[in-house]
């Protein structure tokens, strides 16, 4: 059949409330469709995933293949080099894992070049803001603080730190903050790590053709290179960032497109690395710039921050929060973003078509992450207004030649975010006395039944949103904690779970605690790499006593509901590490019924570490995860305890009778 006799494919058209919940992207989906726009919505629904690609069965990594296995029949053929699915599929999940690692920890190396900088006085436009939080991390890591002077402690805290990227021997420095019992597990299997990049290297090479053959030994590495992630990039990302910019402490925040003001200069900051955004509030702020504004017809600039970048300067600053990831696109369809100014990780390259529809300036800032067709405005830490204050002219640009029509969904959601493991310690505790104990005794006497973390991305293989929401209004039903970062925590907000208010919607012993502290039953924390915050958190649950002696015991469990990144797989991994029961939505990367499945899923608990869990289904998620609480309750002699606190006043009087 010659080219123009071939049948046109028609494109599937997507029903949109099929794919979202969010009813500011399914309104702004519409419009789209009115102008003739596509988003990663329309591509997921006309893109079949690949099911070899799905299931991991393939292997790209020597051109004697690719190599493709047959998913139905696991074991029923071996790649050309002889290579088995286990070998296969460990090895391939090996690779996202350092990919993921690699992401974080790169983010990390960046904020900690940045304070460097800061310390020795190259760089003056940024200081030490919090600089309690810089004594409390330096002592969690033995460095001597009494009677020294901030810039001397911060000098020993970046050698020391330094070396969770560069040491090639030895354990990283916030290993000291690993409860004992987990410690010693790590290190009877070899995977408390030396330096991320020592790990990131050595688990390319044994993923290379022909070096590690074994799916377990594979797995080790994998562990190993995660946990030098989420104890090691991710936390130190987190712990500088608030060093430098502020701990996080409630604060009450409007989430959702009903932020962005018509009437204003919009600027969306979209990433990760809160340097650039920091500057920009500065810039936002400049009396020339608002001058400019001003001048331009508006009446000011609006700040707005999107998927986890915003995440963090929602919880830091208060800086309002249009949408998670699956509404980054939508977001521009408003025709009311003046520019959108992102940096790196989980920016999808078609915003730059989508952009290009409005006129709105796409523009790119860090030198690690170009986009084709974007406007590229470099950020250098040394004069980091040079940058932002370019972008905020060029809005200011955009806003007096705006075409068309602006359409913004009125939907806002007014929430309080801004829970750092150490605020949650004086929320419970009260301000002389911040502990966990609080937080334990709940969980002893069954108020509490147990505490998750709810995380991760949005997918468009799913319905946005509805995985987050509906799991975590279960848990909170069955009296569990939540924590909550990145993308999950801004889906949450909209469906209006971060008001004191919804404590309603929780069990009664959690309602009556949330009561009690005046909190909401979900709390978030931040961006994805402080999900390091969650692990502090369990690691002070240990520490304060009562719920056993490592992680892994702990009435505890993790979620990513609706993950899509490399860097969810790392996070996933460090979890189960660290001794976490962790459970994935979407799909899982691996074939079932292989004997690397089993070792995920089975095998690194009976090692004393934790376990991974798949589901789709948002209630069967809850029951996994609810499960694994009550097992670790039982475990801990505590089962008694919460069916007396759940008694009704009728069955405890004839009890006392
Ligand atoms: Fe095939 Fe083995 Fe090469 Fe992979 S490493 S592509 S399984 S021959
Ligand atoms: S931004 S990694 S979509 S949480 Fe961190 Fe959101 Fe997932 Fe990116």
């Amino acid at each position: 059949m010659s080219d123009d006799t071939k049948p046109v494919k028609k494109k599937k058209e997507i029903n949109i409330s099929d794919v979202t919940t969010c009813r500011a992207t399914a309104q702004m989906l519409e419009k789209a469709r009115r102008d003739g726009v596509e988003t990663a919505f329309d591509r997921a629904a006309n893109m079949k995933a690949c099911p070899i690609g799905a299931d991991s069965a393939c292997c790209k990594h020597c051109a004697m293949g690719p190599c493709r296995l047959n998913a139905n029949d696991p074991y029923g053929k071996v790649g050309v080099c002889g290579a088995t699915i286990d070998t296969i599929q460990a090895r391939n999940f090996a690779r996202m894992v350092a990919s993921g690692a690699a992401a974080h920890t790169d983010h990390g190396m960046a904020m900690l070049d940045l304070f460097r900088e800061v310390v020795n006085g190259r760089i003056t436009d940024y200081g030490i803001k919090d600089p309690h939080k810089l004594h409390e991390v330096a002592k969690s890591i033995d460095i001597e603080t009494e009677g020294r002077s901030d810039v001397d402690i911060a000098n020993d805290l970046y050698k020391e730190l330094e070396r969770t990227y560069t040491q090639v021997d030895g354990e990283i420095p916030f290993a000291k903050r690993v409860p004992e019992k987990t410690l010693e597990t790590w290190r009877k299997h070899g995977i408390v790590p030396r330096g991320a990049m020592r790990e990131i290297m050595e688990l390319m090479h044994r993923t290379h053709m022909g070096v590690d053959q074994h799916y377990e030994n594979i797995t080790k590495q994998s562990s190993r290179t995660a946990l030098s992630d989420g104890w090691g990039g991710s936390m130190v990302a987190t712990e500088i960032s608030d060093i430098l910019y502020g701990t996080p402490s409630p604060v009450s925040v409007d989430v959702n497109m009903g932020c962005l003001k018509e009437d204003q200069v919009n600027i969306i900051v979209h990433g990760h690395e809160p340097n650039m955004f920091e500057s920009m509030l500065e810039s936002v702020n400049e009396p020339s710039l608002v001058q400019a504004a001003k001048d331009a017809g508006a009446k000011g600039i609006n700040l707005v921050g999107m998927c986890c970048s915003g995440a963090e300067m929602l919880s830091r600053h208060g800086v309002p929060h249009a949408g998670n990831f699956m509404s980054t696109e939508a977001v521009l369809v408003t025709n009311a973003v003046d520019a959108m100014c992102v940096d790196i990780q989980c920016i999808k390259q078609a915003l730059v078509k989508v952009a290009e529809c409005y006129g709105t300036p796409l523009i790119t800032t860090n030198p690690r992450a170009h986009i084709e067709g974007a406007t590229h405005i470099e950020f250098k830490d040394h004069e980091p207004k040079a940058c932002t204050d370019e972008v905020v002219i060029k809005a200011i640009t955009r806003f007096k030649n705006r075409k068309g029509d602006v359409e913004i969904p009125r939907i806002s959601n007014i929430g309080i975010h801004g829970f750092s493991h150490e605020y949650i310690n004086y929320m419970l505790g009260g301000s002389f006395r911040g502990s966990y104990t609080p937080l334990n005794d709940n969980i002893i006497n069954g108020r509490i039944r147990g505490v998750a973390g709810v995380v991760g991305c949005t997918n468009p293989r799913v319905k946005q949103d509805y995985v987050h929401v509906e799991l975590v209004k279960e848990l909170i039903k069955n009296d569990v904690l939540v924590l909550q970062t990145g993308c999950s925590q801004i889906a949450l907000a909209k469906a209006g779970f971060y008001t004191p208010e919804a404590a309603h919607l929780a069990g009664p012993g959690l309602q009556e605690v949330c009561e009690t502290v005046g909190m909401p039953p979900v709390l978030g924390i931040g961006s994805c790499v402080d999900n390091s915050r969650i692990l502090m958190a369990a690691s002070e649950m240990v520490r304060v006593g009562g719920l056993g002696s490592s992680i892994a015991d702990l009435p505890a469990a993790g979620a990513a509901p609706e993950w899509m990144s490399e860097k969810a797989i790392s996070i996933g991994q460090y979890f189960v590490a660290s001794g976490v029961f962790t459970v994935f939505g979407v799909t899982y990367p691996i074939v079932e019924n292989t004997k690397f499945h089993q070792h995920l899923f089975d095998g690194l608990e009976k090692q004393g570490l934790g376990k991974w869990g798949f589901a789709v289904d948002p209630y069967d998620m809850a029951k996994m995860m609810i499960a694994h609480i009550d097992k670790k309750r039982k475990a801990l002699g505590l089962d008694k305890a919460r069916e007396r606190v759940l008694m009704s006043m009728e069955d405890r009087m004839k009890l006392e009778a």
